[in-house]
This record gives C-alpha cells, sequence and structure tokens, in this order.
C-alpha cells in the first residue's frame, strides 16, 4: 500500500454553510472535488496524525464510495482509528453521540440532510468537533480558506474496506472499527426516558406511525419504537433507507411528509405520528387530527421536560434560533430560566450547551435536541413527547389547548421562495436593509413597527460576532416577520419569510393559522416587495 500525494489545483470558494458542504451530487463526484474538500478539513483542523475519528451519513447515493475515498485520506494523513457504521451508516445525532462516546477527535457525516438524494440531487459533508457538534464558524472559514489554497492531498491506494459487518479491520497503518450503528444510540435514549411508561402507555392501546421517509431512522426507530418499545409492528413506515429516499424529500413537514399528514387527519388516524429527515436530527410532530409546528413544539417539551428522567431536575435554560417563534420564551420567563436567541444553525447552540447554560434547544425549521448530544435529534424529540404523552395521559390535542390557554398561542408559519435568482433575493435583501431606520413607528395592516434590524449576534461564551442573520421586523402587538436567505439549497437562492402573530391566553386561541396571519403576510408583501423581486404570485412552500 503506497501513500500519493496527488497535485491538485484549489476549489475556490467552497464555502461551508448553515451545516457543512452541499452541492450537487455530481459536484461531489468530480474529479478530486471530494479528495480536495476532505483533505482541506484535515489541513484546517491542524492534521488527523494520531486521531481517532467518526465517519458514516445517512445513506443517500455517494454515501459508500465517498466513505471509502475519505477513509483512504484519513489513514494517508496518518489518522490511528476511524470509527465507522456499519455500511458507513450513521444519523446525525447517533454520530454526535459516537464522537462524545468514544471521546473521539471529530467526526466526518456524510449527508444532505433533508435535501433530495441520488446522481441528480445533492450530497453533502460536514465535520463536527470533538464536543460532537458542528464546526464553529471559525473552523469553517478556515475550511473554507484552504479549499482556495489547496495544491495536493495524500491517499492510500489500497481495495475498499468491508465495511458491512461489526468488527475490526485496518486500512494501511490505521484501524477502523465497525460499529453497530444502532446500538450506542437506543442505549443512551434508554437513559434518558421512561421506557417503561412509554411501554405501558403502548399496551393500553395508544397507537403510533412514525415515517422514516427512506432515510436513515428506519433502523433506529424500527428498533426503539416497535423492538424496545413494543409498538406495533409496521407502525415504523417507509423504513428502508434508500440511496434516493424512495425517490421522495426526506423533509419532515406538512408538504413532503404529506402522506403522513393525510392519514393523522384522516377518520382512523392513529393517536400519535411523527417523521424525520435524510439524517435524522429534523422531526415532524402530529397529533390525531393536530399539526404540532416546531416552534410550538419547543414550547411544550421545555414545559414539560421534567416529567422524563433526564429532566427531572428542570432545565437550566432554553435557546431558539432567531426566526423561531417566540412561544419558548414565555415557558423560559414562567419558569425563571435564561432564554437565548441565536442565528440559524445548531453550531450557535454549541457553546452555550457546553457551558451548561441551556438544556433545550430548537429551530423553526423541525429541530429540536437537548444536551445529550451535539446536534439536533428527530427521534429523541419522539421519544419526549411520547414520554410525556405517557406521564400526562393526555392527546397531543389537549397538551396543545392546555399550553395555549396558559402561555397564549403564537400562531406561526413559514413561506419559502424557492430558486430565485441570487441577485434578484440580494436585491430585495439589500433594499431592505438600506431602509431598516425608516420602518421604525410607520403603519402596515393596522399594526406598528416597533423595531427592526438586522440580526446580529455576540456569542455570550467566547464573544465571536455573526452578523447579517437575517432582518427582524417587530411590531407593538406581539407580531414579527423575519426574511433571510436559506444557507442549504444548492440551486439558486431560497428566500425564507417567517411571520408570527401572538394572542394572548384569553385572545383567540381557535382561528385557522393562515387566516390569523393574513395581515402579518400582507404587511411583510408591502415592506418588502416579494412578489416584484422574486417574480412569484404565492410562495413555493408553505409550512
Ligand atoms: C441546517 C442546520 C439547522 C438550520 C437549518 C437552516 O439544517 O443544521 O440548524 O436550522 O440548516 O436551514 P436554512 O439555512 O436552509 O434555513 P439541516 O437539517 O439541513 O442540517
Amino acid at each position: 500500500m503506497t501513500v500519493t500525494t496527488v497535485t491538485t489545483s484549489p476549489i475556490d470558494g467552497q464555502k461551508p454553510g448553515t451545516s457543512g458542504l452541499r452541492k450537487k451530487t455530481r459536484v461531489f463526484m468530480q474529479r478530486h472535488f471530494l479528495e480536495n474538500f476532505v483533505q482541506s478539513i484535515i489541513d484546517a483542523i491542524g492534521g488527523v496524525e494520531g486521531k481517532t475519528l467518526v465517519l458514516g451519513g445517512d445513506g443517500r447515493f455517494f454515501n459508500d464510495r465517498a466513505a471509502q475515498v475519505i477513509l483512504r485520506i484519513c489513514a494517508a494523513n496518518g489518522a490511528a482509528k476511524v470509527i465507522v457504521g456499519r455500511d458507513a451508516l450513521l444519523s446525525t445525532p447517533a454520530a454526535s453521540n459516537l464522537i462524545r462516546k468514544r471521546a473521539a477527535d471529530g467526526g466526518f457525516i456524510m449527508s444532505a440532510s433533508h435535501n433530495p438524494g441520488g446522481e441528480n440531487a445533492d450530497f453533502g459533508l460536514k465535520f463536527n468537533g470533538a464536543n460532537g457538534g458542528p464546526a464553529p464558524e471559525s473552523l469553517t472559514a478556515r475550511i473554507h480558506d484552504r479549499t482556495r489554497e489547496i495544491t495536493q492531498y495524500r491517499i492510500l491506494e489500497t481495495q475498499d474496506a468491508d465495511l458491512s459487518q461489526p468488527g475490526t479491520t485496518s486500512m494501511g497503518g490505521m484501524e477502523i472499527e465497525i460499529v453497530d450503528p444502532v446500538a450506542d444510540y437506543a442505549a443512551l435514549m434508554e437513559q434518558i426516558f421512561d421506557f417503561d411508561a412509554i411501554r405501558t402507555l403502548l399496551e393500553g392501546g395508544f397507537t403510533l406511525r412514525f415515517d422514516a421517509m427512506h432515510a436513515v431512522t428506519g433502523p433506529y426507530a424500527t428498533e426503539i419504537l416497535e423492538n424496545r418499545l413494543g409498538a406495533a409492528e409496521g407502525s415504523v413506515v417507509n423504513a428502508t433507507p434508500l440511496p434516493d429516499f424512495g425517490g421522495g424529500h426526506p423533509d419532515p413537514n406538512p408538504v413532503w411528509a404529506d402522506q403522513l399528514m393525510k392519514v393523522m387527519m384522516g377518520r382512523d388516524a392513529p393517536d400519535f405520528g411523527a417523521a424525520s429527515d435524510g439524517d435524522g436530527d429534523r422531526n415532524m410532530i402530529v397529533g390525531r387530527g393536530i399539526y404540532v409546528t416546531p416552534s410550538d413544539s419547543l414550547a411544550v417539551l421545555a414545559a414539560n421536560a421534567h416529567h422524563a428522567p433526564g429532566y427531572m431536575a428542570g432545565l437550566s435554560g432554553v435557546a431558539r434560533s432567531m426566526p423561531t417563534s417566540r412561544a419558548a420564551d414565555l415557558v423560559a420567563e414562567k419558569a425563571g430560566i435564561g432564554s437565548y436567541e441565536t442565528p440559524t444553525g445548531w453550531k450557535f447552540f454549541g457553546n452555550l450547551l457546553d457551558a451548561g447554560k441551556v438544556t433545550l434547544c430548537g429551530e423553526e425549521s423541525a429541530g429540536t435536541g437537548s444536551d445529550h448530544v451535539r446536534e439536533k435529534d428527530g427521534l429523541w424529540a419522539v421519544l419526549l413527547w411520547l414520554n410525556i404523552l405517557a406521564a400526562r395521559k393526555q392527546s397531543v390535542a389537549a397538551i396543545m389547548r392546555d399550553h395555549w390557554e396558559e402561555y397564549g398561542r403564537n400562531y406561526y408559519s413559514r413561506h419559502d421562495y424557492e430558486a430565485v435568482p441570487a441577485e434578484d433575493a440580494n436585491a430585495l435583501m439589500d433594499r431592505l436593509r438600506g431602509r431598516l431606520d425608516d420602518l421604525k413607528g410607520q403603519e402596515f395592516s393596522g399594526m406598528t413597527v416597533e423595531a427592526a434590524d438586522d440580526f446580529a449576534y455576540r456569542d455570550p461564551i467566547d464573544e465571536s460576532v455573526a452578523e447579517h442573520q437575517g432582518i427582524r421586523i417587530a411590531f407593538t402587538d406581539g407580531s414579527r416577520i423575519v426574511l433571510r436567505l436559506s444557507g442549504t439549497g444548492t440551486e439558486g437562492a431560497t428566500l425564507r419569510v417567517y411571520l408570527e402573530r401572538y394572542q394572548p391566553a384569553d385572545g383567540k386561541l381557535d382561528l385557522p393559522v393562515q387566516d390569523a396571519l393574513s395581515p402579518v403576510v400582507a404587511a411583510a408583501e408591502e415592506i418588502a416587495q416579494i412578489r416584484k423581486h422574486t417574480g412569484k404570485d404565492a410562495p413555493d412552500v408553505t409550512t
């Protein structure tokens, strides 16, 4: 086996976005592309000589080939050991857990998350650090710089490693440990949640349906929900991970998980429905006849987490991304614990979690998690809901009703305008940025602007500053509009418009969501001239 140093040229401007680098699969498959990016990561983290790393991915097309390339490059760069999920599979939260449990120096996760998979779809690669969390901004900037100057990578010329069975093998001088992707993760879930209580709930006739969307959570959900907790066989649907996710879009929201929504809104709906995404870090929660928004879910979980053994002592604080509704803030305020507003991206929760300032975090983009790992965690959210349902012995709808009657309701929706030419989307944002000072005090749809800014965040732990994280427009009646450009798309720009309207506990709690938000939608159009800039009369996706 020989180490080859391959002369290459920079892959200019490969800037990891909200969560790693995402590109069309064919871009990743180009000659030298993946190799260059992996070597750039290795250079940016100061090499991997003698280090232990974790490797796994969501099983999408090119996952198996990319794993072999990453192993060869790690071996050529002197890594001591790589711990790999069987068949190079690991969900994102399971990878985060393995990094922490095995005190590894970091890990490579192959995923483009909720983006479709396939030769003509998307691929992605992210690097998580020794705390198990996504690379912070400072590291992604170093990786980006390195992609611009890289001239060579090192790779071992050797056969593929057989990753199909748990056990130990080697590549050059590097050890490869192949592990069952589910076992450690399932053990962690058993520590946090009251499995006996959930089992009793299910034995009592409570029914559930979990849609794995042909993505990585299939084997995790089948083992935990069906085998360990006793949910009826077949409760987990679309449970086999496929390289193209069955041609679907593994994004757990009412639009892409419409199959599940139909069942849950139908006559014979089970008591509880849930779905997860490509790499298992996102979640969608649905009760019989009721969809729970991710923002509301975070608030309900924060208010009820003490029902689970892992959170019996209460929470140290709660964090949410800026566009997430303020429902969780109301829970934190009442409980007298800290609440934090961070930019979009799980990486911004890392320092708060490491410092013990927050226990629960969440994002409007269907991500919820806690300090048990350093990633959002789809199945964890499902299990916490089940634990709460088992303890409270109420339906999802009744729990939501009680919550709103106690805290008020933050009506919430996100409107996405996809594949907008980047210059048009930037023109919209630039024009808004230039008008922020003028907006204050102005009236739109009968609502008065209280404050408007371009969100900047100073991390309370390391004091790093992230600027231009989205435009916030707050109204005196508690309504809010946020506009930002997605950091995870692979085609043009996606404009996200986040809309929120608050009704106090004694206000109107039963309005259809889009009706409740109609004045906010009208104000957003008037302020941002969305139709004119995007050339679209309506959003492509409304969640
Ligand atoms: C990623 C990040 C999330 C973030 C989301 C935002 O999600 O991990 O923390 O909320 O991107 O996406 P966008 O920039 O498109 O609004 P995931 O699930 O794609 O890894």
